[in-house]
């Protein structure tokens, strides 16, 4: 059943949530718990679920997408199995950029049309989940459904975020609402397990997954050329004309679209027993073999930490963390709640010492910091004795060398902070 298949990774619009992490990269190349990019967690679940025909979707190319997927996805000379990027291209017909979801996969309709399959897995980029699709591609069968969503209750908090929809006795969908108003919300209640409803998460959200019927897709898309987005156009027209079905799920599942919930995300990986479990053999997360180090600790009190591979720290105290690939700390620094991506390269001890000559902070974090409620992007350069305090104390604001959003403070890529700054 799974030659039958071909997954389509929305990789990310035009959209500015993420920034400034996707100021110099690609939505699908952000790194996430300090050595995955955003685009491993749809591709493994694909792998996982027996899936390898894959394109991913982006707004713009990346060297760090392009070079990722191309060190990272090798499938042998004797099974089928490729991960494509399609960019935004122009084309006679296409002269701008993927106007929406919808329209994205318009655009790479006749990149689809070459290969052979019965089914289009259409999945978000920015999600953090483990799922086997094979079951919800059962279930499309079983009902023959032109269109499956996979749907999973949530709180009235969340609701308004969300595709919500109702279903009938069949699990198809009878109506259907893209992101409803605070005031007509509780129109929109649905029958949930008790287990749901003692969480109080009493609406039908659509997880913005959904499988189609090959033929269908290409129809529906050609056929309604104004159409620029499956959640506010597509799946609306379509529930009543064609059969829409529910497919429910109900593990752990998150949106990772926005910094706060990237943030969070990311800081949930510490806890003892996390929901996304990095730890599991069934469900491996898969990304690029660096071949790098284990990481040197010293002097150090970690609590609540996630160390990636390649680290040099010998801070004093590293709580509620997780630490990226390659990080350098100074002795007698402080990271709390924080999320330090990491540093693509090492620098050798003569760069280290020539830039420490000339004043410049070398990559790293340098002695006697104090940093909390903070996302270091790759490659920075912070000084000695900077303090950075993020918190609900800071108001939102876009500045040279970083960025505040929901009291989280974002230093941008490559950022020099001097000795002594502080936030
Ligand atoms: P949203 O996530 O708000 O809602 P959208 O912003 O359209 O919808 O993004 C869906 C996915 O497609 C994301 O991964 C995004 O990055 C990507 N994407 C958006 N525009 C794109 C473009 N032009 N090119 C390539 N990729 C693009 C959707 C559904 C809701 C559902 C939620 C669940 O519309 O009904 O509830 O997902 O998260
Ligand atoms: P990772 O997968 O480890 O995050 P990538 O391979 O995507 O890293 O990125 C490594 C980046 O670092 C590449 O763009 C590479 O060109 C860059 N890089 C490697 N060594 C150096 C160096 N000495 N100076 C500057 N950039 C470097």
């Amino acid at each position: 059943m799974s030659n039958n298949v071909m997954s389509v990774i929305l990789g990310g619009g035009q959209g500015s949530r993420l920034s400034p992490l996707t100021l110099s990269r690609s939505k699908p190349a952000v790194p996430i718990a300090g050595k995955y990019r955003l685009v491993d967690i749809p591709i493994s679940n694909c792998l996982n679920s027996g899936l390898r025909r894959i394109f991913v979707l982006t707004q713009f190319n990346s060297a760090s997408l392009n070079k990722h997927i191309k060190n990272t996805y090798h499938f042998d000379n004797f099974s089928a199995g490729f991960v494509d990027i399609l960019a935004a291209e122009q084309t006679p017909d296409n002269p701008t950029w993927y106007q929406g979801t919808a329209d994205a996969v318009r655009q790479c309709l006749h990149h689809l049309d070459n290969h052979d399959f019965e089914y289009v897995l259409i999945l978000s980029g920015d999600q953090l989940y483990q799922m086997n699709f094979m079951e919800m591609l059962k279930n499309h069968i079983l009902q023959e459904a032109d269109i499956s969503i996979a749907t999973i209750p949530v709180s009235s908090r969340e609701a308004p975020d969300f595709g919500i929809l109702k279903t009938n006795a069949d699990q198809f969908i009878t109506s259907f609402i893209e992101k409803p108003e605070k005031d007509i919300l509780s129109e929109w209640r649905s029958e949930v397990s008790e287990e749901m409803e003692r969480e109080g998460r009493r609406y039908l959200a659509s997880m913005g997954i959904y499988i189609f019927n090959r033929r269908f897709l290409f129809d529906v898309l050609r056929e309604n050329r104004d159409a620029t987005d499956f959640g506010k156009e597509i799946i609306p027209q379509s529930i009543e004309k064609y059969k829409v079905t529910s497919f429910q799920y109900e593990g752990y599942w998150t949106d990772i679209g926005n910094i706060h919930s990237f943030f969070e995300a990311n800081l949930g990986l510490t806890e003892g027993i996390p929901h996304f479990n990095l730890f599991d053999n069934q469900n491996s997360i898969y990304t690029r073999p660096r071949m790098l180090p284990p990481s040197k600790i010293s002097g150090t009190t970690l609590e609540k930490t996630v160390i990636a591979d390649g680290c040099i720290i010998l801070a004093s105290r590293i709580e509620h963390a997780v630490v990226g690939i390659r990080t350098r700390i100074g002795k007698g620094t402080t990271i709390v709640n924080s999320y330090l991506m990491g540093i693509d390269f090492y620098q050798t001890l003569e760069e280290i010492k020539d830039a420490v000559s000339r004043g410049i902070p070398p990559l790293g974090i340098g002695e006697r910091c104090y940093i909390d409620n903070t996302i270091i992007d790759k490659n920075c350069r912070i000084g000695n004795d900077v303090r950075i305090k993020g918190g609900p104390h800071l108001e939102d604001g876009e500045h040279d060398l970083y960025v505040i959003k929901d009291g989280v403070v974002v230093i941008k890529k490559g950022a020099i902070l001097p000795h002594g700054f502080s936030i």
